[in-house]
């Protein structure tokens, strides 16, 4: 066969047509016996395929080519996250039904995944908008409301008065009504639904530790901090003249003695009865202000209350104030300030004159306040002259030891339309009634007028909401708040395992066969809410007896940001590059290839068009190499050649590169250059190389590129008369009799200086190592006119010449 031109268009279409018509060819293996299951985040269906995902689903797919290639069981699903408010706006915008929208986006979506050449099984395939899918969350739904896990309770909301709606934190802008520029955004109480995952804080703290070896460390340190375990004492402080206290959390008590005042947040329960009626007004603009919402950068601002507390160890009598920056969601919502020795309370109180008393001095030299560290207890009663941390350790004695966490119980109620009805009935005489099992799906309605207020437009869709108590089967009224998108989310890599199963969300024995996910790969934009979230719902399902697995997933990895100029790709910078534009230019092999190349997969990638090209070059390249060599490679096989050797050692290296970071490191980027390098020394041999080794040597390439660029390199495969699909076949092995060199390259250093390189025969003795490095021209230099005063010889490694004068 001639050299032939490397076509992309044309050998691309040619196979992509090939692969859809052969819809088993990624198909996953029933009854695994060797299982590996490799999935990347789901994708939320926008519209178009960009470059992040070209990069995550092209990490993901060369690692499951590789693993079957190494003889597991793959499986490699494929679904998405299809519902959200996008569909809702969308829907306003071109008055499109967001289920149309949303279905026509995936189909748009799977085509560019497809041509992408993603080995992907399709037959699993799901979208979290279709019934068969979100009727089990509502069934979820039901089993932690029976077990105590879904509740209701008030929260507060964001609501303007002028849409009399709520508002989602999105249509908040500079804390007024997206519609209403100049109406300044209230809190209202509303009832709300909420999942427990306070339940489990110490479970997924504790689940961490396990997960040390196979998550990123930033990511466990992220949950570690989102979760928040902070341990600390509960202390009721009396308020003067009436039986109610107040009750504050602290991991300081040792320091009680310096508290100044009491901090309630706006919320606390006590806060309006404290302020009086002068102080209405100032409290309601507290609690609305929404800049509280990001406490990080907030102006601490408050105001006193005419109350008073009796600090209980002290008998002291402080003033309570009202402070911005305490949480009502955090501990007890209340806290006294102690100036002397924390940062927060020192600006504060420094701000309203509140006096500031120091109650710990430093073990050694001088205590600048605030002075936040351990040391020794200062007019402390009784506990002065105790280091601090023993004084805590008998304060806490006095009160009630307590473990506080920040992470909150999840909110899941959204008063949007296009989101799983929360199977819910509210009845006039029992109340809120759990929809019955057999029930369900409560089916979202398709035919809804969308209009962007913040309330669902279930709500006014009588036909939605009217009906019977499952109770009483009198009267009722649906819940028309529908779940959090995150609710999807947190179980769907379990339905692929059991995509079609219509009795349960899936069998817990293929549940088992698969489980945990070995590897699971997205964003780091994702380390905290969603792998909280489905880290959470993994535990529920275990204690409901459902699956045997605590964690999710055994390894995960998060890749980098595609940027471009130093910006991350996005429509609003219009620096956006398109996979299928880039797809016609060059194809999808070298779009593959590049975003693998640009930047080890952990790293952000920076865009650049000659990068672009060097990779489509260097396929252009491998492809001329294999075809003229088929012909040559078929001929009559005699001894190995010197070129045909030191081929196969470039080889077998290379392969033993690219199998230990499959394994290890995933550096890909390195993987190319290794498969460029390689290339590179086959063009320069070319002619020295025999139908001895040429077999082995363009099988073995082919093999290697594979998870890269299946389409090139079944194309190539095609050429050498092997049957297809190339992953099906194994990947090569490292020979290691190739990897012995018969030569090593030694440093020479004069006196601890690099001076030279001798190459010898490996094996060589040190003797013959000693006579090679005096003898070598470079190093002779520096040691003429000197004497020698010893050699120090590193067998194999290093030789080291000492000399006087
Ligand atoms: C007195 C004190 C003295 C405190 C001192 C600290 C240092 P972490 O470690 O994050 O749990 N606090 C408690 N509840 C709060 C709330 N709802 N909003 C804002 N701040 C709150 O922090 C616990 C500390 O944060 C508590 O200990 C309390 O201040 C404050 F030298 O109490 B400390
Ligand atoms: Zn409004
Ligand atoms: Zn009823």
């Amino acid at each position: 066969m001639p050299e032939k031109q490397y076509l992309h268009q044309e050998i691309e279409e040619k196979w992509h047509a090939r692969w859809e018509a052969t819809p088993e060819l990624y198909k996953t293996p029933e009854n695994p016996a060797k299982k590996y299951y490799v999935l990347e985040m789901l994708p939320y269906p926008s519209g178009k395929l960009h470059m992040g995902h070209a990069r995550n689903y092209s990490i993901g797919d060369a690692l499951a080519r590789f693993m079957r290639m190494r003889g597991y069981d793959v499986l490699h699903p494929m679904g998405w996250d299809a519902f959200g408010l996008p569909a809702e706006n969308a829907a306003l915008k071109s008055g499109r039904q967001p289920r149309e929208w949303t279905l026509q986006n995936i189909a748009q979506m799977k085509k560019g995944l497809k041509r992408l050449g993603f080995s992907l099984d399709w037959d699993r395939e799901i979208a979290t908008c279709e019934p068969e899918y979100y009727r089990w969350n509502q069934w979820f739904f039901l089993k932690m409301y029976e077990r105590g896990l879904a509740y209701r309770k008030q929260s507060l909301v964001n609501w303007c008065s002028l849409c009399a709606t709520v508002l989602a934190n999105e249509q908040v802008v500079d804390g007024c009504c997206w519609r209403h520029e100049d109406n300044p955004v209230e809190q209202r109480s509303l009832e709300q639904w909420f999942l427990k995952t306070t339940a489990y804080a110490e479970e997924l703290l504790a689940g961490l530790d396990d997960l040390a070896e196979g998550w990123p460390e930033r990511v466990l340190t992220m949950q570690r901090n989102w979760i928040g375990k902070s341990e600390g004492a509960e202390v009721d402080f009396a308020i003067d003249g009436s039986d109610e206290k107040i009750r504050i959390f602290t991991t300081r008590i040792d320091t009680i003695y310096g508290a100044t005042c009491l901090i309630l947040a706006p919320e606390h329960p006590l806060a309006s009865k404290l302020v009086g009626a002068s102080g209405q007004a100032a409290l309601k603009a507290m609690v609305d202000d929404q800049s509280r919402k990001d406490p990080s950068n907030l102006n601490k601002e408050g105001f006193a209350t005419e109350g008073f507390a009796i600090n209980p160890f002290s008998g002291e009598k402080t003033p309570i104030w009202i402070g911005n920056f305490v949480l009502m969601g955090y501990g007890t919502g209340a806290i006294m300030a102690v100036p002397a020795h924390d940062e927060r309370d020192f600006e504060f109180c420094g701000k309203y004159g509140i006096p500031i008393v120091p109650v710990v001095k430093a073990v050694q030299g001088e205590t600048t306040l605030p002075f936040s560290e351990y040391g020794i207890s200062v007019d402390s009663g009784e506990y002065s002259g105790l280091p601090t941390a023993e004084a805590r350790a008998k304060m806490t004695l006095k009160a009630e030891a307590k473990i506080t966490y920040r992470l909150k119980d999840w909110g899941v109620s959204r008063q949007r339309y296009w989101g799983t009805p929360i199977p819910m009935v509210h009845c006039k005489s029992c109340g809120v009634q759990p929809v019955k099992e057999e029930d369900l799906p409560v089916l979202l309605p398709l035919d809804v007028e969308i209009t962007g207020a913040g309330e669902s437009p279930l709500a006014r869709l009588e036909s939605f909401w009217k009906t019977t108590c499952p109770k009483c089967g009198g009267e009722g009224r649906r819940e028309t708040d529908t779940m959090d998108t995150f609710v999807d989310s947190s179980w769907y890599f379990y339905r692929y395992c059991d995509p079609k199963n219509s009795n349960a969300p899936f069998d817990p024995k293929v549940i088992a066969q698969w489980f945990p996910i070995d590897q699971y790969i997205g964003g780091v934009e994702h380390a905290i809410l969603h792998l909280i979230y489905s880290r959470f719902w993994t535990r529920v399902m275990k204690d409901l007896g459902l699956i045997e697995n605590s964690e999710p997933a055994k390894k995960l990895f998060t890749q980098g940001m595609v940027l471009k100029d130093g910006a991350k790709m996005s429509k609003s910078l219009g620096n956006i590059v398109d996979p299928e534009e880039l797809i016609v230019d060059f194809g999808a092999d070298t779009c593959r290839l590049y975003v693998l190349f640009a930047a080890p997969p952990d790293r952000d990638m920076d865009w650049q068009q000659t990068g672009v090209e060097g990779q489509y070059r260097f396929l252009g390249r491998v492809y001329r190499f294999v075809t003229r060599n088929v012909e040559r490679s078929q001929g009559t096989v005699g001894e190995l050649s010197a070129a045909d050797k030191k081929a196969l050692r470039k080889l077998h290296q290379t392969i033993a590169k690219i199998t230990q970071d499959f394994e290890q490191r995933w550096h890909f980027n390195t993987c190319i250059a290794a498969l460029m390098e390689l290339t590179n020394e086959l063009y320069a041999n070319e002619e020295g190389l025999t139908a001895a080794a040429l077999p082995e040597i363009l099988r073995s390439l082919i093999l290697l590129m594979e998870p890269f660029t299946p389409f090139i390199a079944e194309e190539m495969w095609e050429d050498l008369g092997l049957t297809g699909p190339v992953f099906a076949h194994a990947w090569p092995a490292v020979n290691e009799a190739y990897l012995v060199e018969d030569e090593i390259e030694i440093p020479v250093q004069v006196n601890g200086k690099l001076r030279g390189k001798i190459v010898v025969p490996t094996g060589s003795s040190k003797e013959e190592l000693e006579a090679a490095a005096l003898a070598d021209e470079k190093v002779s230099s520096f040691i003429a006119g000197k004497e020698v005063a010893k050699v120090i010889v590193l067998a194999g490694k290093l030789v080291n010449i000492v000399v006087k004068g």
